[in-house]
């Protein structure tokens, strides 16, 4: 398998993490897709990463897709429970980690720009994304194991991808400093060594 992707990118390390976990050997082929050479399209008309492609040729992409694809392998650990509703609470939980990274990207990116053409209502307005939805997984974290009762699986991925991108693009958020059960989950859960070996580096 080789996996198109940055070093930078939290989706790319949600699929990074997976592969880690599951032992599945792959190549890692480093693109960035907001250069002007990417070669990224060639591999997913959306210019987007993570792509994963499979010994067969076949391309998957959209980190959540290829999770999916991944417990086909029947490799241990499965990243969804097999109870059709389980499997609708973690996408939901992942799709809450996933849009605080959406959110912070647009931010990022509106804030990188010239000071005359940001637009600090868009700015407020991706921040507020970011807040609320750190404010509410650090409810749904409180006294929790994993974010959801079926075990580890997609959903820690996720978050703790998320969590780890704020902490490399928006490090003067200071999440935890009101966050002390998102704080705690997410100490225990990035000790796991999938995550030390994804940090995220230019
Ligand atoms: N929903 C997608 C999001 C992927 C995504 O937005 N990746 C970013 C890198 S962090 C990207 O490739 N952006 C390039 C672009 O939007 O043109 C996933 O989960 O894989």
């Amino acid at each position: 398998m080789k996996l198109i992707g940055s070093t930078t990118s939290p989706y790319v390390r949600k699929v990074r993490v997976m592969l880690e976990e599951k032992g599945a050997p792959y190549e890692f082929v480093a693109e960035q897709p907001w250069e002007a050479t990417t070669r990224v399209p060639d591999y997913n008309p959306l210019g987007k990463v993570p792509a994963l492609v499979i010994d067969d040729g076949r391309i998957w992409f959209d980190s959540t897709v290829i999770a999916e694809y991944l417990d086909t392998l029947a490799v241990a650990p499965a990243f969804f429970p097999a109870d059709p509703l389980a499997r609708v609470e973690v996408r939901q939980l992942a799709v809450l980690a996933d849009g605080i990274v959406d959110a912070g990207v647009a931010w990022r990116v509106d804030a990188q720009r010239p000071a005359e053409r940001q637009d600090p209502n868009w700015i407020a307005r991706q921040r507020g994304k970011v807040e609320r939805g750190l404010d509410m997984l650090d409810q749904l974290a409180a006294g929790k194991e994993w974010l959801h009762a079926s075990g580890y699986g997609l959903a820690d991925v996720a978050v703790v991808c998320a969590l780890g991108f704020i902490d490399f693009r928006h490090p003067s958020l200071d999440w935890r400093s009101s966050r002390p059960q998102l704080t705690a989950y997410a100490e225990r859960i990035s000790r796991r060594p999938a995550f030390a070996a994804t940090i995220p580096f230019v």
